[in-house]
């Protein structure tokens, strides 16, 4: 076994790292006071091949592997989680049309994200049904050679941006799973309308809103695979994400936890270092040794990932552990900073304020623990 990273990944990790040092931390605390869209953020992203990451080259993106993907993304939330989940919401989107779309749907509309440097949306969860996927109230109705969709989707990633929204409906009439379909809505369609940016604890610079679908026709051909395959299509698409979602946690907890050695280093009390003293010390030992447990789950994860033998389990240990991770490295972080951990002049609040919607976006760690109780029960 080896855990050195090829030199590719060593230079990307790098690249990944100088971009964030030079281009993200300056901006991140404006933007996130603002909870304004990092446009030229997105733009030097693209520029600099850091974006649309899940999509192979072949579709125009930037063809690596699914492990510099991750040490990426990583990077990215240690700058910024908002601008990390911004930039990665393509790949969300993107995943569905790669797992089930023809090369059709995959060259038109993965196409529009890599060449044509526009945004995509995941619609997935509705105002009453977020972790109870199947409890959806969307539904798409045959007529004629179109579909017609009805429905409501909320906290939408990239929603004010996206040129289309991939979104699962359930087919009109019918209760079981095998009604579930996933369909690529555009924008512009008549009957699609966005709401307003929703206010956030964290992320703020991401943008999130409502989306509403009041009668909106759909060709059939935007179907995604087969009529009925729309769940598993979605569930895979999670199964791809979710580690990616870890990776992001583990980047703000790499963030804060880098943030509290130095200060730890530098603040004097007693006559000494914080970082003298053996309780600052254990802190510290212990956030390193949970984002190390942290890091091997998210690697192991994209590692079977780009095997193509993707793991449920595998990908929900990442998201679930390294959230968990973050959340609690962040709180020791601002208790190392003592009362300025709760000044927004430095940066372990706005950790704190970004870690918390990772235990809760792409299926909550409590669905996480479901998932993985699920395989561990199967006979
Ligand atoms: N990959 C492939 N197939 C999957 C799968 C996955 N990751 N997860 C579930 N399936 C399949 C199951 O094998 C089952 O197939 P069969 O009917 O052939 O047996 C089918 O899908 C239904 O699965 P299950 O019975 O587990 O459905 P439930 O409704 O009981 O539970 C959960 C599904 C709770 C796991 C799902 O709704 C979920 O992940 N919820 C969280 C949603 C989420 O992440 N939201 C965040 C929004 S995106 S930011």
């Amino acid at each position: 076994m080896d855990f050195t990273l090829n030199e590719e990944q060593q230079a990307i990790k790098a690249m990944a790292r100088d971009f964030v040092n030079n281009e993200i931390m300056p901006v991140a605390r404006k933007y996130d006071e603002e909870e304004a869209f990092p446009e030229e953020v997105m733009s030097s992203l693209r520029e600099y091949g850091l974006f649309n990451l899940g999509i192979p080259e072949e579709y125009g993106g930037p063809g690596i592997d699914k492990l510099s993907h991750a040490l990426i993304i990583e990077e990215m939330a240690r700058g910024c989680a908002g601008i990390a989940t911004s930039a990665d919401a393509n790949s969300l989107s993107a995943y569905p049309i790669l797992v089930g779309g023809s090369e059709e749907l995959k060259k038109k509309y993965l196409g529009r994200l890599t060449h044509e440097g526009k945004y995509a949306a995941f619609a997935l969860t509705e105002p009453q049904a977020g972790s109870d996927v199947m409890g959806m109230t969307t539904t798409i109705e045959r007529v004629g050679d179109e579909f017609v969709l009805n429905g409501e989707k909320c906290f939408i990633t990239n929603a004010t941006h996206a040129n289309f929204f991939v979104v699962l409906a359930k087919l009109k009439g019918e209760q079981v799973s095998k009604t579930f379909n996933a369909i690529i809505v555009e924008r512009d369609s008549e009957g699609v309308n966005v709401g307003p940016k929703e206010k956030k604890l964290g992320l703020r610079s991401s943008d999130t809103a409502s989306v509403t679908f009041e009668e909106v026709r759909v060709p059939s051909q935007n179907i995604i695979g087969q009529i009925g395959d729309g769940f598993k299509i979605f569930m895979k698409a999670l199964s791809q994400a979710r580690p990616m979602a870890g990776a992001q946690a583990l980047g703000v907890a790499q963030g804060a936890y880098e943030a509290a050695l130095a200060y730890s280093k530098e603040r004097k009390q007693f006559g000494k270092a914080i970082a003298d003293f053996q309780g600052i010390q254990f802190m510290l030992a212990d956030m390193a040794m949970s984002i190390e447990a942290s890091r091997l789950l998210v690697h192991k994860a994209v590692y079977l990932l780009q095997k193509d033998t993707p793991s449920i389990t595998a990908a929900s240990f990442a998201k679930c552990f390294a959230s968990d991770t973050a959340m609690k490295v962040v709180t020791d972080a601002v208790q190392i900073f003592g009362g300025y951990g709760y000044i927004r002049e430095y940066p372990v609040e706005k950790y704190f304020r970004d870690a918390k919607i990772m235990q809760i976006y792409e299926g909550t760690n409590q669905i996480q623990r479901v998932v993985i109780a699920k395989e561990l029960l199967k006979v």
